[in-house]
């Protein structure tokens, strides 16, 4: 294994890097990395992603290990399920647990091709997968070309990507469409207030919630979000999770996953050029899904992309920061940047100024809230994409403001999952996998 040169550390980045260390060594398992020893006992999919982004920088191997970890539960039909359970943890430490999704029962996820172990759920999360190989892959190129890393995770990802623009185009406009509030991994985000208004709850006491016996009611989802998850997931496994027969009632393109699936798009050129394959069908949807992108969701009045609600035929005029992380896409016209820098820098969401990291929804929302999850507070791999998104459009002082920021963040809340944006108070769990694993990738 071997580690990659940072720069030149101050005490504070030394400590710093020594506690996220000790977070990711801590929280490894063998051939993947926890979330949380507390919250989320398993494998979650974009937080390995992220996880592997910063962990490349402390062992190449693991990072390549996380992701074929993951790569591993792929589905048939191509998709990356958001959890891969792990088969010694009691299943009361996790809601929804594996009896569940029920993923390996004959009829249930057998119709979209689930693998008859690990058991899995059977949804997604944001595409972040071919981004982090291709950033993995470039930490130690060495390493990576001896195990023939790329070669075998190529296939993979691009299955991973086509099934998102394939199956999962539910509007027919060039977008991948979210199906449940957890696959945009910003769970009871306002966004989906408007989309879930006609879905009806589960009966209250048909299930028993495991988060709220580590985390505080107030910084969680509410009740009522929670019967609207089982229900929509319910349906979903009753249909096999079939994307061609299940109903889809919560059908909505979010901006932040279809920037993560450009950018992914990129890096799998990237990748097939660096492997000799034919790098031009994945430049060609990258440029699609960028228009479609613009076309769908942009909004010029507000300065900001918008979600689209598929069923409702509208946008949803919510200012969560995902619709910001199209900063991350190559090639945006000018004015639209300019425009997404001013709308973070400006009095919605207060960067550098009202505040030192972005809140998750803007501030001056209805439904802000500075503690519940992602209806106000500030998350790491939010801040840690908008970073790159400052440094790609030109705006290196403000980006290097915000990496100190989320530096001084990190270590003052024992690499929290998310703080007040005003306060910069710990919420959530500590020792979290990618608020350590991020702290590493800014320090390198
Ligand atoms: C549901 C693991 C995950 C993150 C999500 C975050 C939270 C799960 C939960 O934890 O979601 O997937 O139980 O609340 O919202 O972004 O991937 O860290």
């Amino acid at each position: 294994e071997q580690t990659s040169t940072l720069h030149p550390l101050t005490p504070d980045a030394i400590s710093a890097y020594d506690g996220a260390c000790h977070v990711l060594l801590d929280n490894w398992t063998g051939s993947s990395t926890i979330p949380s020893h507390s919250l989320y006992p398993h494998q979650w999919s974009w937080d390995s992603g992220f996880i592997a982004i910063g962990q490349r920088h402390l062992s190449p191997l693991r990072a390549q290990q996380e992701l074929e970890t993951l790569l591993a539960a792929q589905w048939g039909d191509g998709r990356i399920p958001h959890i891969v359970f792990h088969p010694e943890v009691p299943l009361a430490a996790y809601f929804p647990s594996p009896d569940f999704w029920r993923s390996t029962t004959a009829g249930r996820g057998a119709g979209a091709g689930a693998p008859t172990a690990p058991e899995t759920s059977g949804i997604v999360q944001p595409p972040i997968h071919a981004l982090a190989a291709w950033l993995v892959h470039q930490a130690d190129p060495d390493t990576s070309q001896r195990r023939g890393f790329l070669v075998r995770v190529y296939p993979k990802l691009a299955a991973w990507q086509r099934y998102l623009t394939e199956r999962r185009d539910l509007g027919g406009h060039g977008l991948a469409s979210i199906v449940h509030p957890w696959e945009s991994g910003m769970d009871n985000s306002p966004s989906w207030d408007q989309p879930l208004a006609a879905v009806p709850p589960a009966a209250p006491g048909s299930f028993t919630r495991a988060d709220l016996a580590h985390g505080a009611p107030c910084d969680r989802p509410t009740d009522l979000d929670y019967r609207k998850y089982v229900r929509l997931a319910l349906d979903y496994r009753d249909h096999g999770y079939r994307d061609d027969l299940a109903p889809h009632p919560f059908a909505v393109e979010d901006p932040a996953f279809n920037a993560l699936l450009i950018a992914s798009e990129h890096a799998l050129a990237e990748i097939a050029m660096e492997i000799g394959e034919d790098s031009s069908a994945h430049l060609v949807r990258a440029e699609e899904c960028t228009a479609a992108l613009r076309e769908r969701l942009w909004d010029e009045d507000a300065g900001q992309f918008f979600s689209f609600d598929v069923r409702a035929g509208s946008r949803v005029r919510e200012r969560s920061a995902a619709g910001l992380i199209p900063l991350i896409v190559p090639g945006l016209p000018a004015p639209v940047a300019r425009a997404l820098i001013d709308t973070l820098t400006g009095p919605h969401f207060g960067l550098g100024d009202i505040t030192a990291m972005a809140p998750s929804y803007a501030l001056t929302g209805a439904a802000f809230d500075a503690s519940r999850y992602w209806r106000g507070p500030a998350w790491f791999n939010v801040n840690w994409l908008l970073e790159r998104g400052l440094r790609r459009y030109g705006q290196p002082r403000r980006a290097a403001a915000l990496r100190a920021a989320m530096l001084r963040a990190a270590v003052a809340s024992d690499f929290t999952e998310y703080v007040d944006p005003y306060t910069g108070a710990a919420r959530g769990s500590r020792d979290f996998g990618w608020t350590a694993a991020l702290t590493i990738d800014l320090l390198a």
